[in-house]
């Protein structure tokens, strides 16, 4: 049994623990609760979204598994969030792909969505004190095929850049409503499975379409640009790849979107935060966890989590970072898969605000190298867990594992009797 009393004796002797390395358990519970996670609307319901016309799962993604109890409906969606967010700690964002309007069972096209089928999204988010984040959609659609925004075909390159536009639209009535500026992803999964004879024709169309998405400027919004390596029947040639975005953000000042399953398996995506800083102005996050490929499985604590955050703690990035999250399990119970990697990523971010930062440098400064790796090791079993116990307790939100019954109960109640 997790003991309020053994919550606050074990923060006691942990914040002692902590000020002993000139750390501030406080002051890291204060940070901590100011960073808001913008979560995935899809992972409630496998992305599938609500248009009328359900296409099945296109782009180059997948969800594997068939759990029971997919959200179906807005309101099962909103459900599910809210469940979510009742077993985590902190304030939070809700991001939406543009296939989750309120289209109230008509048929509206990519091309015809507006502010008004997201003016429900907007009130529910305020009523439970959230913020919106959006995504256009190119996949899913007939007219998806391999190639959206760099399509050579005026007609449907036209539709995806309408449909573009009026998502940055949408997106700017959502960051005025919410007084918080609406982050705004562009992925598109354009791409071919052989080797093109021309790489370069793709991605001159793309900077044109982007060029002229780009046109018009907004206040209440911000443009995310997410670069990937391939996808699923595109493995030879994505014309969005990172090298692709990375020079259209720094030569734009967009903001570029790092995947951590969009890279190749050994790359450091905390390794690209510093450099990115340096040359655009912010960068958005999704954070997922690849197996040999972009799988999408749930986060989970792992090094590379921990890396990435701490990453964004000594650059003292947290205010130019945003942090996504994006992956997709339908093997489990779905809620379950969310709050175990949204909890996962805010203990990576515990562990790297309780970092000694000034410590490790003084080491690295003075050439002490066999120290700066021994305080290494030893932070990683400082009791971190404490402190996370105890942000818990506070924020009125289950310690522990004991969030595994909550989900139990929620299962047993709401989700298995979706059939
Ligand atoms: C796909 C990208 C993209 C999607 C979501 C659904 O590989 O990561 O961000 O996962 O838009
Ligand atoms: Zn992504």
């Amino acid at each position: 049994m997790i003991t309020e009393r053994n919550i606050l004796a074990a923060y006691e002797l942990a914040k002692e623990r902590y000020a002993n390395w000139g750390v501030d358990t406080e002051k890291a519970m204060e940070k901590l609760q100011r960073i808001a996670l913008s979560l995935h609307c899809w992972q409630t319901d496998d992305v599938a979204g609500f248009e009328s016309r359900n296409c099945s799962l296109t782009g180059g993604i997948q969800v594997t598994g068939n759990y029971p109890g997919r959200a179906r409906t807005i309101d099962e969606v909103r459900a599910d969030a809210l469940k979510v967010t009742s077993l985590i700690p902190g304030k939070h964002r809700f991001s939406l792909h543009a296939t989750y309007g309120d289209f109230e069972g008509k048929n509206v096209d990519r091309d015809q969505i507006e502010p008004e089928h997201f003016r429900s999204w907007m009130e529910w988010a305020k009523e439970h004190e959230m913020k919106l984040d959006f995504n256009s959609t190119s996949f899913s659609h007939p007219k998806s095929g391999n190639l959206t925004l760099a399509n050579p075909d005026d007609s449907i390159r036209g539709f995806w850049i309408e449909h573009t536009k009026r998502c940055r639209w949408i997106s700017e009535e959502m960051g005025k409503f919410q007084e918080s500026p609406c982050m705004m992803n562009l992925w598109i999964h354009d791409g071919s499975k052989e080797v093109p004879a021309s790489r370069l024709k793709y991605r001159q169309i793309l900077e044109n379409s982007l060029d002229e998405i780009f046109k018009r400027r907004y206040e209440n919004m911000k443009d995310c640009i997410e670069a990937k390596l391939f996808g699923i029947g595109l493995e030879s040639y994505t014309v969005g790849s990172y090298d692709f975005y990375l020079g259209y953000g720094a030569k734009k000042q967009k903001i570029v979107t790092l995947d951590t399953g969009h890279f190749h398996l050994t790359e450091s995506i905390a390794d690209k935060i510093s450099s990115l800083l340096l040359f655009t102005p912010e960068i958005m996050l999704h954070v997922s966890r690849p197996i040999r490929w972009d799988s999408d499985h749930v986060v989970i604590l792992n090094d590379e989590l921990l890396d990435l955050s701490r990453e964004l703690v000594r650059c003292d990035a947290l205010e130019r970072v945003h942090i996504g999250l994006d992956y997709f399990d339908a093997t489990i119970n779905r809620i379950g898969a969310y709050v175990i990697g949204i909890r996962a990523t805010q203990k990576a971010l515990l562990q790297a605000l309780l970092e000694p930062t000034d410590r490790l440098l003084i080491y690295e400064n003075n050439g002490q190298f066999f120290q700066r790796l021994a305080l290494q090791e030893e932070l990683k079993s400082l009791p971190w867990n404490a402190v996370w116990d105890m942000f818990c307790l506070r924020n009125g939100v289950p310690v522990g594992e004991s969030y595994i019954a909550d989900i139990e109960k929620y299962e047993a109640e709401v989700t298995s009797k979706r059939v």
